[in-house]
């Protein structure tokens, strides 16, 4: 298994302002975590190292990097929602970081504050920065939100009080005439961009910034695609990790080891060598997102013998599914298509949301999946809800259907164990 650290950067934490000595507790328990839950998988591709290697300077290496584009005076946009356009953040020189929790360490920071009935991925974000523990929190220039869930949009109202929060409105219906207020937030947030790089984008820095965006979501699709074959080459755990690790990468250093793991993948399954036998159920996860260090489900789903083969999810493939035209044009086309590729994005927050179900049940059939699992953060009344209509979708194709709702404490652990292991069953039969 080899020993795997973490890596401590005890100085620039304190020099970043944030709480070292609880911190560096952190740092130890997900090094612990991830060698137990990662290095511990059999037969696992080996350019998984560079993934390894990002994990073990989290936080530390890459966030070096972030202050250095920060030093040239490069904005450092936080997010928390793939509405934000990347494009446009690149375009203007800067650098984009998701800031999403996935961590129950944070939970009780936030619960200080905000009222514990809410979305634990809300608390977790919310409770890192309050509680000066993640260095990219501490790291970014200012954070865009949007309107998406009621939990979101008020508590960027809190968080303007810790760090500068804009929020970008996002309608809740996809008529012409929420597209035009969307194509006016996309024009707002390119303004906001310029404002903080003092710089004027251009039309061929966009056309520069989506070739990078589009590099680096094809080869994301390619690694799903790649999971579509009977010997997935791959654990889902550790597509799950590429697609987190997504958020926080240079994404053209990104796109390149990625591909580079695809190409090694590629001639596994050339060679029929598989993560887990033929035999093994496959499982779409579908739903809310997971954020870093959110493996719960997937741990639960492969510890009992199943294989995750697909995230229709924004951490997973909602990100990734819908590329930009990279044709130059005029700026008013650029940012049309923009928003029109934002608008494709199926999540849960609009009504109706038909397309979603229709996604869901396009990515069983590529994945080559044998059941579903709708994953349901807790107080996600959206998705929770949403899961009705997957479920009806389901029962009609006779797909196995099972619906969670978790947070991030390990208390229901024992619970879901017994109903993903009766579900992986089900589809066994
Ligand atoms: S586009 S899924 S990233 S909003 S899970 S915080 S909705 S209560 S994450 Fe999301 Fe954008 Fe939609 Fe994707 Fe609220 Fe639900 Fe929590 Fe959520």
């Amino acid at each position: 298994m080899g020993t795997f650290e973490v890596k401590a950067y005890p100085e620039m934490w304190k020099s970043l302002g944030m709480n070292v000595e609880r911190f560096e507790k952190m740092r130890v328990m997900l090094g612990d975590v991830y060698t137990k839950a990662f290095l511990s998988q059999k037969n696992r591709p080996q350019r998984m190292d560079y993934f390894n290697h990002i994990i073990s300077e989290i936080h530390g290496g890459r966030v070096m990097e972030i202050l250095d584009a920060k030093k040239q005076g490069k904005p450092v946009v936080g997010t928390f929602c793939v509405f934000v356009p990347e494009e446009l953040v690149l375009a203007a020189g800067g650098v984009c970081v998701g800031l999403c929790g996935g961590s129950q360490g944070s939970v009780p920071d936030a619960e200080t504050v905000l009222p514990r009935n809410i979305c634990p991925m809300v608390k977790s974000a919310y409770g890192f920065k309050l509680g000066k523990i993640c260095p990219y929190f501490q790291s970014v220039d200012f954070v865009y939100g949007e309107t998406t869930c009621d939990a979101k949009k008020k508590t960027w109202e809190v968080l303007d009080r810790l760090v500068p929060t804009h929020v970008m409105e996002i309608p809740q219906m996809k008529r012409e005439r929420d597209r035009v207020l969307w194509l006016e937030e996309v024009k707002d947030f390119k303004k906001k961009m310029e404002e903080v790089s003092g710089k004027t984008i251009t039309s061929a820095d966009i056309t520069k910034a989506t070739t990078v965006m589009n590099e680096k979501r094809k080869a994301l699709q390619r690694l799903n695609a790649l999971r579509a074959h009977a010997s997935a080459p791959i654990s889902g755990k550790d597509a799950l990790l590429i697609e987190q690790i997504a958020f926080y990468d240079e994404p053209v250093r990104f796109a390149e080891k990625l591909n580079a793991l695809c190409d090694e993948l590629d001639q596994r399954v050339r060679e029929g060598n598989g993560v887990a036998p033929k035999t093994a159920p496959r499982i779409l996860v579908s739903g809310t997102p997971m954020a870093l260090p959110n493996w719960k489900v997937h741990n639960l789903i492969e510890n009992a013998g199943g294989i995750v083969v697909n995230e229709e999810s924004c951490i997973g493939t909602r990100y990734f599914k819908d590329l930009m035209d990279e044709k130059n044009g005029s700026m008013d086309a650029q940012l049309s298509a923009l928003t029109d590729r934002y608008m494709k994005i199926d999540c849960s927050c609009f009504t109706p949301n038909t397309e979603r179900v229709d996604q869901v049940l396009k990515e069983y059939q590529t994945s080559g999946a044998q059941g579903i699992l709708h994953y349901c953060l807790q107080f996600c009344h959206t998705y929770n809800i949403e899961a009705i209509k997957i479920k009806e979708a389901c029962d009609k194709k006779n797909i196995p259907f099972l619906a969670i709702e978790s947070d991030y404490s390990p208390e229901d652990t024992g619970q879901l164990q017994t109903r993903i292991e009766a579900f992986l069953e089900q589809v066994r039969g």
